[in-house]
Formats: C-alpha cells, sequence, structure tokens
C-alpha cells in the first residue's frame, strides 16, 4: 500500500465513528426544513447533503479543508522554481486533510506515474467519433470506455465487505486521474491541431505534464497547475459533483460516476459558462471591429444581451454572493503575466461594468463575477483559442474533487440517494388550496 492509501487509511476509522454516531444517536436531530419555493427552485439552500473536503461560505468563498484559496496557494509545496502548487499536493490535501510534504507529494506522482497509461482503445474510439464531436463529449465518452478497467466491478462481483468499498473506489479514482491529463491533451490535439499527439512526459508533475502534452510552453505549467486546483471542488450541490455522488451511490464504480458528473459540467449554467463568455466575449470585439470598446459601448452591449433574454456568462452564482475568490486568483495572475493583454483588459472593463448593471436590472441575487468569467481570457492568450476545449479543462480539474468525494462516501458508508417526490395535486393540498 502506497503511503497516501496509508494515511487515507488511517484517517477512516474515526470519521466513521463520528458519522454513525450522528446518524445513530442523532438521527431525528432537525437539521432544515423544506418550503415550497425550493422544490421549483432548484432545491436552493436547502441543507441535506455533507462533505468535509470543501465548504462554499457564500460571502468569503470557497475553503478546501478548512483552507482559503490564497492559503492553498502559499501552504501547498510547490518544485522549485514553480509558481503554483503541485496539484497532486492539493489532491492529498483534499482526500487526507493534511498539507502534505514534499515527500508525500513526490509519493503521489510517482504513483501517479505508474498509473498513467492510456490504452490505445481509448484513442481508437476518439479517433472514430465524428471530428465535430464537442469535445467535452470525447472526454467523458473516454471516462466511460475507461470503465471496464473498474477494479470495483469484479472486486464487487466476488463479494466483499460494505466497508472496504472505499478501497476499490480509491484504487479507479487513482487510475483514472492519472489517465486525465494525456486524454485531455490528445483530444486537444487530435480535434484542433491535426491529430499530433505529443507523447507524455513522466518526469513531470500533472500540470507541467498537461502544459507539455498540449505543446505549450511554460508559465502554461503554472496556470494549468492553477486551473486544475481552483476548478476541483465547490461544495456538493452543484451539478457535477452532486452527480458523480448521486450515481456513486448506486454504487456505480467511479468511471461511470465521473462520466455523468462531466456530462452535467458541460451544461451552459455550469461548467460550460467559461466557453460561452468567451463568445461573448468575441462578439463584443466583433461588434467593435477587434478594438476595446468604450465604456458605454460596453454597457450598450451588455443591456442589449440582457434585453434579448440572456444571461451575462460568467456573472452570478447559485450559492456565492460576492467576487469568486477562484476570479481573483486568476485575475492576480492575469495582471502579474498579462497585463496588457487587449482581453483581460476587456474582462477587466467587464468587471466594473456587470455588477452595477445587474443590480440595476435587479433579477441576479449576485451581480459578481464567478470562476469563469476569467478562465477563458488566460486561456486564449497562451494559444488555446479553441473555446470549445474549455470546459474539458475545468474537467480535469472537477475529477481531483469529486473522485475525493465519492471515495469518502464509500469510506463513511453513505446510503443510496434517494429523496421523495410529491405531485401538483398534493402540494396544494399542503398549501391549503381548493
Ligand atoms: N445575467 C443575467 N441574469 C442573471 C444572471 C446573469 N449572469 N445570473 C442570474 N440571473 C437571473 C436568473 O436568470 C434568474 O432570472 P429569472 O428569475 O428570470 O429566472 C434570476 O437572475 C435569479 O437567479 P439567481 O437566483 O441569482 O441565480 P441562480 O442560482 O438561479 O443561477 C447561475 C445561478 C450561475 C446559473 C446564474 O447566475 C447564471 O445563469 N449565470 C450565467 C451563467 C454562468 O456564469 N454560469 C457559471 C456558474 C459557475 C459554474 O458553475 N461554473
Amino acid at each position: 500500500m502506497s503511503k497516501f492509501k496509508e494515511k487515507l487509511a488511517e484517517k477512516i476509522p474515526s470519521y466513521r465513528e463520528r458519522v454513525t454516531r450522528l446518524a445513530k444517536e442523532y438521527g431525528d436531530v432537525v437539521i432544515d426544513q423544506v418550503k415550497m419555493s425550493q422544490m421549483y427552485g432548484g432545491m436552493r439552500g436547502i441543507k441535506c447533503l455533507t462533505t468535509d473536503i470543501s465548504y462554499l461560505d457564500p460571502e468569503e468563498g470557497i475553503r478546501f479543508r478548512g483552507y482559503t484559496i490564497p492559503e492553498c496557494l502559499a501552504k501547498l509545496p510547490k518544485k522549485a522554481g514553480a509558481e503554483m502548487p503541485y496539484v497532486e499536493g492539493h489532491f492529498y490535501l483534499l482526500l487526507t486533510g493534511d498539507i502534505p510534504t514534499e515527500s508525500d507529494i513526490k509519493d503521489v506522482v510517482d504513483d501517479f506515474a505508474k498509473r498513467s497509461k492510456v490504452p490505445k482503445y481509448v484513442f481508437d474510439m476518439l479517433r472514430a467519433m465524428h471530428k465535430d464531436t464537442h469535445p467535452m463529449t470525447m472526454f467523458n465518452a473516454a471516462v466511460l470506455a475507461l470503465q471496464k478497467e473498474s477494479e470495483f466491478v469484479p472486486k464487487y462481483n466476488a463479494g466483499m465487505s460494505k466497508m472496504d468499498y472505499w478501497d476499490p473506489f480509491f484504487e479507479d479514482s487513482m487510475n483514472l486521474l492519472a489517465k486525465l491529463p494525456e486524454i485531455a491533451a490528445f483530444i486537444y490535439r487530435y480535434k484542433y491541431k491535426g491529430d499530433t499527439a505529443i507523447d507524455p512526459d513522466p518526469s513531470l508533475d500533472f500540470g507541467a505534464n498537461f502544459a507539455h502534452m498540449m505543446g505549450i510552453k511554460s508559465p502554461y505549467d503554472e496556470i494549468s497547475r492553477l486551473y486544475f486546483l481552483l476548478h476541483s471542488d465547490h461544495e456538493s450541490g452543484n451539478v457535477s459533483a452532486h452527480t458523480t455522488h448521486l450515481v456513486a451511490s448506486a454504487l456505480s464504480d467511479p468511471y461511470y460516476a465521473l462520466s455523468a458528473g462531466l456530462d452535467g459540467l458541460a451544461g451552459p449554467l455550469h461548467g460550460l459558462a467559461n466557453q460561452e463568455v468567451l463568445r461573448w466575449i468575441q462578439g463584443v470585439m466583433d461588434k467593435m471591429g477587434n478594438e476595446l470598446p468604450t465604456m458605454e459601448d460596453l454597457k450598450k452591449f451588455v443591456w442589449d444581451t440582457l434585453k434579448s433574454g440572456q444571461v451575462i456568462p460568467g456573472y452570478g452564482h447559485a450559492v456565492l454572493r460576492k467576487t469568486d475568490p477562484r476570479y481573483t486568483a486568476q485575475r492576480e495572475f492575469a495582471l502579474k503575466h498579462l497585463p496588457d493583454d487587449k482581453i483581460f483588459k476587456l474582462v477587466s472593463m467587464l468587471y466594473e461594468v456587470v455588477p452595477p448593471i445587474l443590480v440595476e436590472q435587479g433579477k441576479a441575487k449576485n451581480p459578481w463575477p464567478n470562476v469563469d468569467a476569467h478562465s477563458g481570457v488566460i486561456q486564449w492568450h497562451y494559444g488555446v483559442t479553441e473555446y470549445d476545449f474549455y470546459t474539458v479543462m475545468f474537467g480535469v480539474g472537477r475529477a481531483i474533487g469529486v473522485l475525493s468525494n465519492i471515495i469518502w462516501d464509500r469510506a463513511v458508508g453513505q446510503a443510496l440517494e434517494r429523496p421523495k417526490s410529491l405531485t401538483i395535486d398534493m402540494l396544494e393540498k399542503i398549501a391549503g388550496i381548493k
């Protein structure tokens, strides 16, 4: 057993004990009530999920295992000379709750390297798909195609204790995560660079290897590390995390569960928003003859978008009520590395223009930018202008968080998820409508 897995195994019994105690001894304690408006409002705010991996405070933003984004960036170990922490170290933190040492990280880096070989049938399948297939469909299909590799399935079929489910979930998740950077980079170079895949370099860490396989020079390795870290987890209720958790609760293995979660990430109100942001920004630039608009022109463009019944992509959030710290972290990177980039300047102008307009319009509960308002501009700067691809990178990052979550779901014995539904007749009766 690797030191990493041993560490996790050490942590599980005390968490299991706490969860069993809460569920058994305090099983009747009321946590929340459900309102009619929440049943028809996407279940916003209902406290009915549990995770220790991240917590989203509406005002402060995400904390990973109790650490804010600036704290993670400062405390997690970095490769000598690197600006951003190892993705492997962040994964270690999410899974164990501890900030890793250099040697802990080496353990994970080496483990990933051993598991990273992508079987040829995955590439064959991707090449057999229609060239116009959305890269997110290709990515999700690749994850699903790998399902035959699941170690959970044969162990489950052979009969195993519920207490041990987490072990093959861990193995499947590690095997899957190790392969995602190569699958994602392959899709990029297959679709947009004339099928010129670049072989992985096993001596590189997760973020740097992805940058290498994309064929993009430093500091793209730094932005890859940052990007995967920032997109990893956002509590349990968002569509990708919740879907992965739900599907895994049926004891569908991590391949099935992640592929389902990624399907949710592909929606325009969720992960696809970063592609929408760039598409929308290009619309502004096209209209302005590729020049920066004036503030007045930009205000008009924003109002025109709203008046045509569309949302402003990259703004608003179901939980957050301030500027997303994931936006801020990317803005700080951009201020340092690409302050004169034209699209970055436009994104900065939007930061001034959009919030007051959304407030004036009075619909959005949160007028501030979310992570997606910034992700695309940095990718564009480093030459990744094929914005259909952005959600795939979001997916690589999100996999780190959602897979950590389903390993822990099995570790603490989370049950099959099965909420109850009511009919309109029943609700009208409850409401006292005659
Ligand atoms: N532009 C215009 N209108 C917006 C808006 C925006 N950016 N954000 C919210 N609104 C509107 C909603 O459409 C809704 O209108 P309705 O009453 O006519 O249906 C109203 O404001 C209230 O919505 P809300 O409670 O503030 O937001 P929500 O929880 O229902 O939805 C989100 C949250 C993110 C889907 C929404 O803000 C949105 O559509 N934003 C643009 C798309 C986007 O950036 N998505 C990415 C989110 C982050 C992620 O998952 N990657």
